[in-house]
């Protein structure tokens, strides 16, 4: 298949879920414990002996809660920087197959989501903070190298031996000392430093041999397919594919995270996610189950909350394009967003106005206006200068969070602007 075609399903979902879990979840203070506490890596692995799931714990309980909030793909962390693997390698003893819980739980994952019909992502750590090299590539090259190795066969482990994987997610690349121009702040550069460091360029073309329609991110240090903002929202270049992975709670808690009340509403998870959809991008929210595998009560809260909004609403989420409205920005005036697809411009009002909304900017030539959720009709005008008025609304929204109102056009697409209204 042609490239357009292979980044279909990835460009069409706009939703999905980052899920990371591991050794780290034992002790509920985040995937980074190890790193920030300065845990001696041999006292660490000896959490191995305590990862043990009860039997009855699948991973397919994350999928079923993935498909509720429609979510459309799932990113699992097979191994994060702490070096210990969710799946079987033949390149380490520190796996979950070859500890207490002997389990394979990446084959457990994936079967879990084509019985589903969830497309499969990887999540993979380049760096291993058990290699004393990691830190010091120059003081410590033969530990650098053994690490590189690792990478390098575990990638391989993971193309070759669980099937279709829809989507490879890179982590961890950069390394001590190396120019890395990726930064949280703007994930849109290339760092061939670290490409070169990691054999990136190597590593790639053999996933792609092995899995010939696989999309990659760009945190190899090589673009690759997809941009990969975190925490924030930012549409990358048209044509280009992203996607925003954020958590519900504190940024560092991508891992259980026992006392973190820092949790965002779900107001604010439909926001960021009509934000994506209307940039072109798509939204990835993470979980980190318990040491069991089950996942905290307020999180499965929100999320059907969110996944009943989106029972109602996906349709204007679901293959949005990338929305040139200048009131795109998720802070747009009293509004909120817009996305668009087809003939279609769906006006996500996310602070109710009252009785009437005034939507500037709208250039195509209005057919209709209707509430998505309940295909109520709606009085409304069309101004010389491209203001769409909404007249005749209730009192109160007809939803807690986002009201979607759907003005059906001629298909004549026009630019969405409203700085060519004069003040
Ligand atoms: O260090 C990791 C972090 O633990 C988490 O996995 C996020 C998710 O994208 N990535 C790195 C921080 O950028």
């Amino acid at each position: 298949m042609n490239y357009e075609e292979k980044m279909k399903w990835f460009n069409n979902a706009r939703f999905g879920m980052f899920i990371h879990w591991g050794l780290y979840s034992i002790l509920g203070r985040g995937e980074w414990v190890m790193f920030f506490e300065r845990i001696p890596k041999n006292e660490y692995a000896k959490l191995a002996e305590k990862f043990n799931p009860p039997k009855k714990f699948s991973p397919e309980s994350w999928v079923k809660l993935a498909k509720e909030t429609g979510m459309k793909y799932m990113i699992l962390t097979a191994r994060h920087h702490d070096g210990f693997c969710l799946f079987d390698s033949k390149v380490s003893e520190f796996t979950s197959v070859k500890t207490t819980a002997k389990r394979d739980f990446v084959a457990e994952y994936v079967k879990a989501c084509r019985k589903h019909n969830m497309k499969i992502g990887i999540y993979y750590s380049l760096l291993d903070w058990r290699f004393p090299g990691y830190f010091d590539k120059n003081k410590n090259p033969d530990s650098f190298n053994k690490m590189l190795e690792q990478t390098h066969s575990q990638v391989k482990e993971l193309m070759t031996n669980y099937g279709k994987i829809d989507y490879l997610f890179y982590d961890g690349e950069w390394i001590p000392n190396v120019k890395h121009a990726r930064t949280l702040i703007d994930s849109k550069v290339e760092s061939p430093e670290i490409a070169e460091a990691w054999k990136a360029k190597d590593l790639n073309k053999m996933v792609r041999t092995l899995q010939p329609d696989i999309i990659i991110n760009n945190r190899s240090g090589i673009n690759e397919d997809v941009d990969t903002p975190e925490q924030y929202v930012n549409p990358s270049l048209p044509g280009r594919s992203w996607e925003s992975c954020m958590t519900i709670g504190s940024s560092y808690g991508w891992g259980y995270t026992k006392n973190d009340y820092n949790l965002k509403s779900v107001y604010q998870l439909i926001e960021y996610l009509v934000a994506c959809a209307s940039g072109g991008g798509n939204y990835v929210l993470n979980i980190g189950p318990k040491p069991d595998g089950s996942i905290q009560k307020e999180f499965i809260d929100k999320l059907k909350k969110i996944g009943k909004w989106m029972k109602k609403n996906g349709e204007s989420i679901y293959d949005s394009e990338r929305n040139p409205a200048v009131l795109s920005g998720w802070t747009a005036g009293i509004i909120g967003s817009i996305t668009t697809k087809d003939k279609n411009i769906y006006v996500h009002i996310l602070r109710w106005p009252g009785k009437t909304a005034v939507i500037p900017g709208i250039q195509s030539t209005i057919l209709s206006a209707k509430f998505l959720a309940t295909g109520k009709k709606i009085d409304f005008e069309k101004t010389i200068e491209g203001k769409v008025i909404l007249h005749n609304l209730p009192e109160k929204p007809v939803d807690k969070y986002d009201s979607v109102i759907v003005l059906k056009t001629n298909g004549i697409k026009q630019p969405i602007d409203y700085t060519n209204i004069p003040l």
